[in-house]
């Protein structure tokens, strides 16, 4: 009797592998903005400010070149951040897209939900916002940037994210016009590893509070004006504490059409554990959209946490960090994608 229950322990440890809180769990190997989101919850942070401090972290590293300034620049040659925060426990949301000249994007969203009774702002007067709020303007181009753009500029502004207009974008610059004939798109989206690097982030502490944020300079020659994902509640993250948080990165443009956070958070709440739960959130987009570029990670509140991606050349494996008392720093974890 006494082996057959330490059996059935053992099983169910191995059913619902390791938890522990307080944990921090981010996208791609980003450890030193884990270990900043670490460093902000132990010396007494709230989970809010875990996030922010992490996301913060890289966008002054400019993570991969896909956060923060001096990366993805769009048609006119411009970095736009977009960026947000939820706070599991009020379910309050600050968010901004689109934002022009100032650097601590997740700061600003954070500004956002804490000094206005908004959940999101745009564009121009994002800016002017963060600038009223103390935020400093300074021009996000870079001189790495630059040579994007004019390498671009230079190839016939190829590729690019227009279709049915004129002149014919697989072979022009702009501007563009509509096209009175539509063309069929070839429906080949040029969304790779290179151009995609989001920070989402959540962070639970010792009590079960749940926070999770996003970070990113969006996608490499958008068109000016075009707001990603991750600054869309329920699509780039989510969280509650009632339930748990993820967060996702990848193909925005497609990904927001299903709100994978959101999606992953319920089936949570349902019982389903988190690596499941990220599954079923990339399986859904995947039955529309087989080659997406995308992966998302879950955390429930008791510490589970997992991750699940959609298998395409340029992804076969997805990293994020992980750091928990435990491991006490943060520590490279991959999944295979599916
Ligand atoms: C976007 N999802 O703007 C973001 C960018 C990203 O990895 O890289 N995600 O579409």
């Amino acid at each position: 009797m006494g082996a057959s229950l330490y059996f059935f322990f053992l099983m169910l440890c191995f059913r619902l592998g390791h938890s522990s809180l307080p944990l921090v769990i981010n996208t791609w190997p980003f450890k030193s903005a884990t270990a900043a989101a670490w460093r902000a919850l132990q010396s007494g942070g709230s989970v809010l400010d875990a996030v922010e401090m992490g996301c913060a972290r890289c966008e002054v590293d400019q993570c991969d070149g896909t956060v923060g300034f001096g990366g993805s620049p769009d048609e006119t040659g411009e970095t736009t951040l977009d960026a947000m925060i939820m706070n599991g426990n009020t379910m309050e949301v600050g968010a901004v897209a689109d934002l022009r000249r100032i650097k601590n994007a997740i700061g600003v969203a954070r500004a956002v939900m804490e000094r206005t009774e908004h959940t999101m702002l745009v564009g121009e007067s994002a800016s002017v916002f963060a600038e009223n709020m103390g935020f400093v303007a300074e021009d996000l181009t870079t001189n790495k940037s630059l040579n994007v753009f004019s390498q671009w500029l230079k190839g016939n502004c190829q590729p690019n994210y227009r279709k049915n207009v004129s002149p014919d974008p697989s072979k022009s610059c702009g501007p563009y016009g509509p096209e009175a004939v539509r063309t069929q798109c070839n429906g080949e989206r040029h969304v790779n590893i290179h151009s995609h690097d989001t920070i989402g982030m959540i962070a639970i502490d010792g009590d079960g509070n749940v926070a999770a944020g996003t970070s990113t300079n969006g996608l490499t020659h958008k068109v000016p004006g075009r707001v990603g994902d991750s600054p869309i509640i329920g699509a780039g993250a989510y969280a509650d504490s009632s339930a748990g948080a993820a967060a996702a990165t990848g193909d925005g443009d497609i990904m927001m059409r299903f709100l994978p956070s959101y999606l992953a958070v319920e089936l949570m709440r349902n019982g389903a554990d988190p690596s499941a739960a990220c599954k079923s959130a990339i399986s859904r987009i995947k039955r529309h959209y087989s080659d997406f570029f995308g992966a998302i990670i879950c955390a429930n509140t008791t510490g589970h946490y997992g991750a699940a991606c959609n298998n395409v050349p340029s992804l076969t494996q997805f990293h994020f960090m992980v750091e928990t008392a435990e491991s006490d720093a943060p520590v490279l974890k991959s999944v295979a994608c599916f």
